[in-house]
């Protein structure tokens, strides 16, 4: 890796948060650190962005254009691009190309991408992932301030008398948000901190109330709480009067929504209800949080505004510690909507009127610029499916992992005649259906700007070398753009061309009109550009330092200046349980793992803490289930094998499955394939939480584990398998319906052992293990049970690194296990300091009965804290006498 000889400080290339990242080079490699002057973290980093400088390494990188699979040349690669992109639209006219992007991509790419589609091959067709994701926080923000802004600023959450934390496993996916958070209610005890999730979260580790609310019922609670606030006199008639419209008619909508009738429908008690909306109605300062619990809905915009209308209507928002608050999922995926990045927007918050379209033309110097909107995500990929689109580009996502009918998506990709896809890996869902594969430059590698949850542009600075072939997105495009023709256009040198172009455009006739205005930085040297510090949009004349907090003046961005109440509707999820599909699949993250685990699932530190892929249920509602098993979880569109996570605060009837598992990782587990494309008809996001399944124990005749000193050409051949990453090692969990009669010959074919030496021991019906040697050093390591075997991992792993093996350690490796039990660890919980399970469960039991008492003993919990939530749940479950240690019973 070559590499820049100082500290580079960038921002984490992770969630919405945007934290500033030091990159402090030590030896070979380089150590993150959190940058103490960065507004959004001030210093902290969760375990994710720790873990940065171990997820840079090459290996499986996709670092040369490839045409049909075989490596090509950038020119053959670009010309093939633009005589693919330039044929189809010659016979079938601009509609038929797509481009499909990412809030992942850096503003700077963003921009050139959509520039390109929109401007001047002329289609509306540049929808990206944030259709997933932030779409109907989009829509919402835009019917009530009449811009997509968020108004707050993340020391609003650390002023609050009050904070709702709503569809947010803030722990998990926000990490350092949720420390914030949790370290002001250290500090002032007296704040309340409300959860409302079905699920019992990490989150709820820091709440005073948690509403495990009906799923889907979000919109009826908000409703309720407007209604009871209108009875009980706590609107602010001065702000209403003032800065709104639409009181009459919303307040006549939320009527019906009586204590009683709102806690039947969310199946909650009036008790706790009437508590939550006494500490609406107690605190002055309130802030919502909120995110895909409520944006993954069929009725997600509906929801948006039904908890806006309620800060409206109570006066608490443009001031300190208020706010209704979508907080970003991606790292850019507030870039992606500033340069116009759904399909419905046109550019620099413009959409697509005659006048903006007059606009955004003459600033490009086009007049060929999309007249209508495009394409939105599951529209497009119908459109694909049907034949109406023939040319797709993919950028920075992937979708046949992380769009709904996932199967669906793969099976209409590859009837596409044209799929380019850009991306850092090489193998994955997606790029194994494109025609021309796109090597781009990663984290660390590309330069530019991204934009956080509020507001703040922060600059992703480049440490590293690029790597082979790879090159920057915006580069790609350019050249893509040059050879369609529209070379004068898109002659940018560099990414700071880019962006004083993007910011000239933000502020282009818009005399206060539009929220988004960077017009300030338009005018960046690329020295200034480079080293630009966060800054808080909107940035002008007005606002040369930025701006902190939106709607202080109580001005917003209709045409009359007023925000607007919205009347809602209260729906509930479009598909419910039936006698086949009894049960309700929500999905969702978890702490270590991001998306489709291209970089996270590289770091075998961050892979420790759930390592395959896991499906959490009430064990009552699949009593043939152990801790262990695998489970076959169905829908009508289809079917995956995860392992069983039996938990009883996992309300009955619902289960969870993370979204991250795909193919490069188990062989049944992409959890979209299972979900229907249904979408909000106003924003166009699917149901991503809500599906109707069905749960099996599924009978293994036997489970396995493999190690392996080199990486097999493809999965072994068995019914279930999870890759689980290992330092120098490869790793699966292994399970089939079918025991093989012959062990040493199937291991053979599957793995290619036949030069090597080896080692068994067959037990029979009770399993059976097996060590191949070559010239001495191991080979592979197989063990084989019928259940679930149980393994000293660390210690396998720890054995490809030996040297030399004594005849007592070859016989506790074939036991699977070190010849010093102590190492022991059992599930690590603690990721930064790789603390298990079990020397966990024994300092509790030694004495330990608080979170802080465990990290001053073991260390864990002591750096990013992510930990301490279920640090917190083993001190609680290790005074009871059964214990579930990793799957098994201590
Ligand atoms: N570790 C990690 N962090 C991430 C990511 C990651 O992949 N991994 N991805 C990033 C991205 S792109 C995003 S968008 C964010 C997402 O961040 P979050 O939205 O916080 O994450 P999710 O786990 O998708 O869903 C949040 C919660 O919604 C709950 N939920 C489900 N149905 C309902 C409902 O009807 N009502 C309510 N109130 N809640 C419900 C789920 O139980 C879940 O706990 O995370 C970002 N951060
Ligand atoms: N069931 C269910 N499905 C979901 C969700 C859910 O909660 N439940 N959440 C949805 C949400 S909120 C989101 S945001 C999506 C995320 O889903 P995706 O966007 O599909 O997931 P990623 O794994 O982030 O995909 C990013 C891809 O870009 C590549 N990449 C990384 N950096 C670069 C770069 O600089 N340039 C280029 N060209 N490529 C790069 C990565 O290798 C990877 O293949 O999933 C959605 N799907
Ligand atoms: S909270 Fe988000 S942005 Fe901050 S370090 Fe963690 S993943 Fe990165
Ligand atoms: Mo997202």
């Amino acid at each position: 890796m070559s590499h820049s000889a100082s500290a580079v400080t960038t921002t984490c290339a992770y969630c919405g948060v945007g934290c500033g990242v030091r990159m402090q080079p030590q030896e070979a490699e380089f150590v993150a650190h959190g940058e103490m002057t960065h507004p959004a973290n001030l210093g902290r980093l969760c375990v994710k962005g720790s873990s940065l400088g171990e997820t840079l390494g090459l290996e499986g990188r996709l670092l040369q254009p490839e045409i049909n699979g075989l490596a090509v040349s950038w020119s053959q690669a670009l010309d093939a691009v633009a005589d693919g992109l330039r044929a189809v639209i010659a016979q079938y006219g601009p509609q038929a190309v797509a481009f499909y992007g990412s809030g992942q991509l850096l503003t700077e790419d963003y921009y050139v991408a959509n520039k390109l589609m929109k401007g001047f091959i002329g289609a509306g067709n540049m929808d990206t992932n944030s259709r997933l994701c932030m779409a109907s926080a989009v829509v919402g923000y835009k019917r009530a301030f009449g811009a997509d802004a968020v108004p707050c600023d993340y020391q609003d959450l650390e002023q609050a008398d009050c904070v709702i934390l709503t569809g947010s496993n803030t722990a998990w996916a926000h990490p350092v948000v949720y420390q914030r958070l949790a370290l002001a209610k250290k500090t002032r005890p007296e704040m309340r901190i409300v959860v409302i999730d079905p699920r019992q979260t990490a989150t709820c580790d820091i709440a005073d109330l948690h509403l495990a609310l009906r799923p889907g019922s979000d919109a009826a609670l908000f409703c309720g709480a407007l209604q009871a606030m209108a009875e009980q006199q706590h609107l602010d008639e001065n702000f209403l009067q003032q800065h709104t419209q639409g009181l009459t008619q919303t307040l006549a909508a939320v009527e019906s929504w009586t204590l009683a009738k709102t806690a039947a429908f969310c199946g909650l008690s009036s008790t706790e209800l009437q508590l939550f909306y006494q500490w609406i109605a107690d605190s002055d300062r309130l802030v919502t949080l909120y995110s895909m619990g409520i944006n993954q809905s069929t009725s997600g915009v509906d929801k948006c505004n039904a908890i806006i209308n309620l800060h409206l209507a109570t006066g608490k928002i443009g001031r300190v510690g208020c706010g209704p608050f979508s907080i970003t999922g991606q790292p850019n995926a507030m870039g992606g909507r500033e340069v116009g990045g759904l399909a419905n927007q046109l550019a620099a918050h413009m959409g697509f009127t005659p006048e903006e379209i007059d606009r955004v033309g003459r600033f490009w110097h086009s007049d060929n610029v999309a007249q209508t909107a495009g394409l939105t995500a599951i529209d497009l990929f119908r459109a694909i499916e049907v034949g109406q689109v023939k040319a797709l580009w993919i950028m920075g996502t992937n979708p046949v992992v992380s769009l709904p009918d996932a199967d669906r998506v793969r099976a209409g990709l590859s009837r596409c005649p044209l799929v380019i896809v850009s991306d850092i890996m090489r193998d994955t869902d997606t790029t194994h259906l494109a025609h021309i594969c796109l090597p781009a430059l990663g984290w660390g590698e590309k330069n530019g700007t991204v934009t956080n949850s509020v507001r703040c542009v922060s600059r992703q600075r480049n440490f590293l070398a690029p790597p082979g072939e790879a090159k920057a997105d915006w580069w790609i495009i350019s050249q893509v753009a040059r050879r369609l023709g529209f070379g004068e256009a898109f002659n940018y040198q560099h990414p700071a061309d880019i962006f004083r172009e993007h910011a000239r455009l933000s502020g282009f006739e818009n005399q206060g009109r539009r929220a988004f205005d960077i017009s300030g930085l338009a005018h960046l040297s690329n020295a200034q550009w480079d080293e630009m510090l966060p800054i808080q949009w909107p940035v002008n004349e007005r606002h040369p330092q930025g701006l902190t907090r939106l709607f202080t003046d109580g001005k917003f961005y209709h045409p009359d200046g007023k925000a607007r109440l919205i009347p809602i509707t209260p729906r509930l999820p479009i598909t419910h349980p039936t006698a086949t599909y009894p049960l309700l699949m929500n999905t969702g993250r978890i702490r270590d793992q991001w998306h489709t685990m291209t970089r996270t699932g590289k770091s075998a530190r961050l892979m420790q803490h759930l390592s395959e892929p896991f499906c959490q249920f009430h064990p009552d509602d699949c009593p043939a289930a152990q801790s262990g098993d695998l489970l076959r979880v169905s829908s009508p569109h289809g079917w995956l094998l995860l392992r069983a996570q039996p938990d009883r605060s996992q309300a009955r009837g619902t289960l969870f499955v993370p979204m991250h598992w795909n193919s490069q990782f188990s062989q049944q587990a992409r959890v979209d394939a299972l979900i229907a494309a249904h979408t909000d008809p106003l924003s166009g996001q699917p149901e991503s939480k809500h599906t109707p399944v069905r749960l099996q124990r599924w009978t293994a005749a036997w489970y396995g584990e493999v190690f392996l000193r080199r990486d097999p050409t493809a999965p072994p051949q068995v019914a279930y398998w999870s890759r689980i990453t290992q330092p120098g090692v490869t790793h699966f969990t292994l399970a089939d319906a079918t025991k093989p009669e012959d062990w040493v010959g199937w291991i053979a074919k599957q793995f290619a052992t036949e030069q090597w030496v080896i080692q068994c021991a067959d037990r029979g019906e009770t399993g059976m293990s097996m060590l191949a040697w070559k010239e001495g050093v191991l080979q592979l390591a197989f063990y084989s049970q019928p259940s679930p075997p149980m393994i000293d991992r660390q210690a396998v792993v720890a054995a490809f690194t030996k040297a030399s093996f004594d005849a007592p350690s070859r016989l506790a490796l074939l036991a699977g296990r070190g010849q010093d039990r102590k190492t022991l660890t059992g599930t690590i919980v603690c990721s930064c300091f790789a603390v298990g399970e079990i020397p966990i469960i024994a300092a509790v039991r030694g004495g330990c009965h608080s979170a802080e008492q465990l990290g001053a003993t073991l260390k864990c919990g002591t750096n990013c804290g992510s930990c301490i939530p279920e640090l917190k749940k083993i001190i609680a479950s290790a005074r009871h006498e059964t214990l579930v240690v990793g799957g098994h019973h201590e």
